[in-house]
């Protein structure tokens, strides 16, 4: 363990870039971590997601399958895909990274530049901020082992000038919004204080398991940000501009903002913030059963995660067994838990991940979920049905 408190596993997979190949052939494995045993099948949950409906399928690509996570890796052709502007098209002969405003030194980079300078990796578990937050949306989450260049040492050659107060990350992808009475054209875009675009674990990210970077994670480059949610991971990513202001475009300040009602004083007050940092949450994948003995397996992320329990029905809450030695601060743990006396007929499975500072992942009757009116950042404790037959 180093002072993090990581393993050294983890830290094959957080970087070093003399180690990058090693650790991609250990991912290989990792994409087998936890396969059925021999015997061993998977009940499917009784409640499904609904149908994704006609104006969300141009948005809400595939999604993960819960009862298919057999693996600490998500492969790439099974990752989850948000795309709010449609996927653009970019050729690269002309494609160039900007890094403009207010610096002292703007710079123009190719892709082959990009990837001359240093390369780091990080494993990082991307989750839409919309997840579980509609019927039809549940699984928009995924993890994957991410490669790039690093942002800050690339901020500090372009000098952020004195007055520089916001990043802004601007994607390829163009859309258009009403705005009162008149229409808006602009590229999908998410900013970060300067202070927090310098986090040393932000990639400028061309890589995905071992791979390059697939057109619909935003190839040729998308930021990378370990510990934030889905929206701040700026895909097809073409201009980064420092400005003197805060930004407030529409992913910032009209999209993917949360609403809530809150007491002040026995008031009633509504409270609108930003999505950004990931949320400590948890859930169920599957139940499976072998010479008929049961069995709970799960995934908990946002935050380092210290513990994970289980609840069937009204029971008291179990303490799950959370795999050792894969997952940092910003990758879902997988746990599973033995269900022991399942009896004959339906049930319900409830899980809920403790920090290690000891915060619980919030009850859907917690105040800060039960009176939260917008989708974004459902993070409450997540009930699935089952039947043992
Ligand atoms: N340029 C661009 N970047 C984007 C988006 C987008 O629509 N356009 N969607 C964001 C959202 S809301 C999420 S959840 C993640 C999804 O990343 P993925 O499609 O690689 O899973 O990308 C983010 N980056
Ligand atoms: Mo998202």
């Amino acid at each position: 363990m180093d002072a993090r408190g990581r393993s050294r596993r983890e830290l094959l997979l957080a970087g070093g870039t003399a180690l990058a190949g090693a650790a991609f052939l250990r991912l290989d494995r990792l994409v087998e971590a936890a396969p059925l045993e021999q015997g061993e099948e998977v009940i499917a949950w009784l409640d499904r997601p609904a149908e994704v409906p006609a104006p969300a399928r141009d948005v809400i690509g595939q999604q993960l399958v819960w009862e298919e996570l057999d693996a600490w890796i998500t492969p790439n052709d099974r990752f989850f895909t948000i795309k709010h502007f449609g996927q653009p098209t970019i050729d690269m002969g002309s494609w160039r990274l900007e890094v403009t405003g207010q610096v002292g030194q703007p710079l123009s980079m190719t892709l082959d530049q990009l990837k001359a300078r240093a390369r780091q990796e990080v494993a990082f578990t991307l989750e839409c901020a919309g997840s579980n937050g509609l019927p039809f949306f549940d699984g928009g989450i995924g993890n994957a082992a991410w490669a790039g260049t690093p942002l800050a040492p690339l901020l500090r050659e372009a000098g952020v000038l004195e007055q520089g107060r916001e990043v802004v990350f601007y994607g390829r992808d163009i859309g258009m919004q009403k705005v009162r009475d008149f229409e808006v054209t602009t590229p999908f875009a998410r900013s970060l204080s300067v202070a927090d675009a310098m986090d040393p674990n932000i990639l400028l990210c061309y890589e995905m398991n071992g791979e390059p970077l697939p057109p619909s994670h935003g190839a040729p480059v998308r930021v990378l940000m370990p510990g934030w949610f889905g929206v701040a991971n700026v895909k097809w990513l073409d201009r980064i501009e420092v400005i003197d202001t805060r930004f407030a475009g529409h992913f910032m300040a009209r999209d993917y903002v949360t609403i809530r009602e809150e007491q002040r004083d026995g008031q009633p007050v509504w409270v609108e913030t930003l999505v950004g940092r990931a949320l400590l949450k948890s859930a169920p994948a599957r139940v499976t059963r072998k010479d008929g003995a049961y069995r709970v397996t799960g995934a908990a992320w946002g935050g380092p995660v210290a513990q994970v329990e289980v609840q069937v029905d009204d029971g008291a809450w179990m303490p799950a067994t959370i795999d050792a030695g894969i997952g940092s601060e910003f990758t879902w743990k997988l746990w599973s838990m033995s269900w022991p006396g399942a009896t004959a007929g339906e049930h319900t499975i409830t899980s809920r991940a403790v920090d290690a500072a000891g915060n619980v992942q919030p009850a859907t009757t917690d105040p800060r979920i039960a009176n939260k009116r917008t989708y974004w950042e459902s993070n409450g404790q997540i009930t699935r049905r089952v039947l043992v037959a």
